[in-house]
């Protein structure tokens, strides 16, 4: 049987989506019509914001195929939230899959900044 195409459809059982539709409080620094932007509850830098889709996709490999022009929103939001913070370099990270670190499968960008970078991350 063929995968159920995903259609950003909000799912109950998602946090991420109850943040986006406002059912759950978290600290918005940003919200267009498309994404939101809030505080990780567990920052691991001094600007630590989640940029989400308000749609539900699983993770960025989903959000990129079947919303694209999405993605990019989330993209640009990223910059949008360093711009604000005022950073002059960031690091934007999608973990994707749980190998990864990914723990909340509602796609998210965590964007990093306002300390020194290390490469490779851990
Ligand atoms: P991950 O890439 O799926 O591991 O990122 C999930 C992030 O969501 C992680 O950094 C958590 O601290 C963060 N988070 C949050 O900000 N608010 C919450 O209510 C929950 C997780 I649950």
């Amino acid at each position: 049987m063929a995968a159920q195409r995903a259609d950003g459809a909000p799912q109950d059982d998602c946090l991420f989506c109850k943040i986006a539709a406002g059912q759950i409080p978290a600290t918005i620094v940003r919200e267009t019509e498309t994404t939101v932007a809030f505080r990780d509850i567990n920052p691991q830098a001094p600007t630590h914001v989640l940029v989400i889709p308000k749609a539900h996709y699983r993770d960025a490999a989903e959000l990129a195929t079947a919303a694209p022009t999405l993605a990019a929103d989330v993209l640009r939001e990223s910059q949008a939230v360093a711009d604000e913070d005022k950073l002059e370099s960031y690091r934007v990270v999608f973990n994707t899959g749980s190998g990864a670190g990914q723990t909340v499968w509602h796609a998210h960008a965590h964007v990093l900044g306002g300390r020194g970078m290390q490469w490779p991350p851990g």
